[in-house]
């Protein structure tokens, strides 16, 4: 079986049994705009180490698929140029071509696994569409969480998805979601989607002990850890939802479809807000980078 090539750092904890959180590629090529995304991946990259925890992001370099990037690596990605988007399905041709492409929650899962990394954080997972009872999109990020045995720390999905739907085909692969420190289920900019989650765990080392559980009993797949968005940045639905209509509205106007939706809704979006959208993203993220590297300690500390 291949398996990622690993930084030294990523490679000598891992050996040694230390705490190594997964961080995804998509976010800094095709979910952030230039330099920000660079800047937001370095400090992402920071909050794993100040958790106690050595930061791991996955992406396709020239075909070789990595866990732990080099400066040059990841500014390559950030800039984006010729980076492709890999999920489950692109991850192999991609390397087959010796091509570069950053990796979504899927290939992200799948990368991790490989390496033997148990912990993986984001900033929102990749769900069911609006409309997606005619299109059938639904997001490849899904059914790996019902695979790839990877506990992942997401502040739920974007209010721009159908999120009931999501939480629906979540139970129907068997993928635990659970919230931390409230009941509701957090929809991204806000900490609350008006939908309760699943389940609820509070203490990282409970959530810890739910995944080596999962393992224990054999079960494939992973975990949904659903951590709302720091208070101070949140940006509440009520607020949101008539901006996010508007955006669609124009959107759709402009004769945008497929893969190029979500990214124009999302620039949109920023405009709309001033680049609050993206402040708050950022806050998210590496709230659950600590969150991440908390996990992946108490992991550590109890297979030790
Ligand atoms: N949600 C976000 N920001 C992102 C993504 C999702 O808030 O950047 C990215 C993630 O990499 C996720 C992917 O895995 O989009 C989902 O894409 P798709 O719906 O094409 O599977
Ligand atoms: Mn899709």
């Amino acid at each position: 079986m291949i398996r990622p090539d690993l930084s030294d750092e990523v490679a000598g904890a891992l050996a040694a049994g230390r705490p190594v959180v997964a961080l995804e590629s998509t976010i800094v090529s095709h979910g952030l705009p230039w330099p920000r995304n660079l800047e937001l991946a370095q400090e992402v990259a920071g909050e794993v180490r100040a958790g106690g925890a050595v930061p791991a992001t996955v992406a396709v370099i020239d075909g070789r698929l990595r866990a732990g990037l080099d400066a040059p690596a990841l500014e390559r990605l950030a800039r984006g140029v010729g980076v492709a988007k890999l999920s489950r399905a692109d991850l192999a041709v991609c390397m087959a071509e010796g091509r570069t492409g950053a990796t979504t929650v899927a290939a992200t899962m799948i990368a991790a696994a490989r390496a033997g990394i148990d912990v993986f954080s984001t900033g929102g997972i990749g769900g069911v569409h609006r409309g997606a009872e005619t299109s059938f999109d639904v997001s490849a990020d899904l059914r790996e969480l019902a695979q790839s045995p990877v506990t992942v720390v997401a502040s739920g999905a974007k209010a721009i998805l159908d999120l009931p739907k999501t939480l629906e085909v979540l139970e129907t692969l068997g993928v635990p979601v659970l919230a931390v420190g409230q009941d509701a289920f957090p929809a991204f900019w806000a900490r609350d989607s008006g939908l309760p989650a699943p389940l609820r765990m509070d203490d990282p080392a409970a959530i810890a002990r739910a995944h080596l559980s999962r393992g224990a009993l054999g079960l494939a797949g992973g975990q949904l850890v659903a951590n709302p968005i720091p208070a101070e940045a949140e940006i509440p639905l009520a607020e949101l939802a008539p901006l996010i209509a508007r955006a669609e509205a124009e959107v759709a106007a402009e004769g945008v479809t497929g893969k190029a939706v979500t990214p124009a809704l999302l620039d949109r979006l920023r405009a709309l807000t001033e680049g609050r959208t993206l402040d708050a993203n950022a806050a998210l993220v590496r709230a659950n980078a600590r969150l991440g590297a908390a996990i992946a300690q108490e992991i550590a500390a109890a297979r030790a």
